[in-house]
């Protein structure tokens, strides 16, 4: 059987964080699915067609990946596709109360069996979030080598065409 599994997120943009997740759990799975949330308590940066581009396009290199955008509850989404594995990445203790709450939230809701799969973020990522990102850009500073060449130039197109 197909093994499969989504990794959802906001990815507002995708940093190098995000991409060193997909990379790793697209190695372990058949089929990993990067699932863009429409959440309406954010305001986003990006628009939801130019997030899914942008994974697109930074992703080219990974065969088996699919980019799908879901709105409503993560939990409907995989019981609907019926994922094997959720994967979820740490970065430090602060993501993990938040992180253990969803994933015991969500287990209530799977009706599938489907799992909660955490990988520990890298070293050299686990400084970075979408949000510092976007708040150093927008006061000018400095963020090569912290997201994907790709979304880099387009939030510095962004900022500067705001
Ligand atoms: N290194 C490693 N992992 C990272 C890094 C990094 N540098 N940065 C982020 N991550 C991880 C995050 O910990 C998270 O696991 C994932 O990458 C996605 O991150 P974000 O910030 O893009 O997205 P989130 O965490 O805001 O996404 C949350 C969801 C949209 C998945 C969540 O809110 C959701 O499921 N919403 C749908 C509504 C729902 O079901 N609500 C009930 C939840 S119980």
């Amino acid at each position: 059987m197909k093994r499969t599994a989504i990794y959802a997120g906001s990815f507002d943009p995708i940093t190098n964080g995000h991409l060193d997740i997909i990379e790793r759990a697209a190695n372990m799975f058949d089929s990993l699915t990067v699932g863009i949330a429409v959440n309406s308590s954010k305001t986003p940066l990006f628009t939801l067609d130019e997030r899914k581009r942008i994974i697109s396009k930074v992703t080219e290199h990974i065969p088996n990946i699919e980019i799908d955008v879901f709105d409503g509850l993560l939990a409907e989404y995989v019981n609907k596709h019926d994922f094997e594995a959720v994967v979820r990445g740490l970065r430090a203790t602060t993501d993990f109360e938040y992180e253990i709450q969803m994933a015991q939230m969500n287990a209530r809701l799977y009706t599938g069996g489907t799992e909660t799969v955490f990988l520990m973020t890298d070293p050299r990522y686990s400084f970075i979030s979408s949000s510092l990102i976007k708040e150093v850009v927008s006061y000018g500073g400095d963020v090569d080598g912290l997201l994907p060449d790709y979304a880099n130039e387009m939030i510095k197109t962004k900022v500067d065409n705001q």
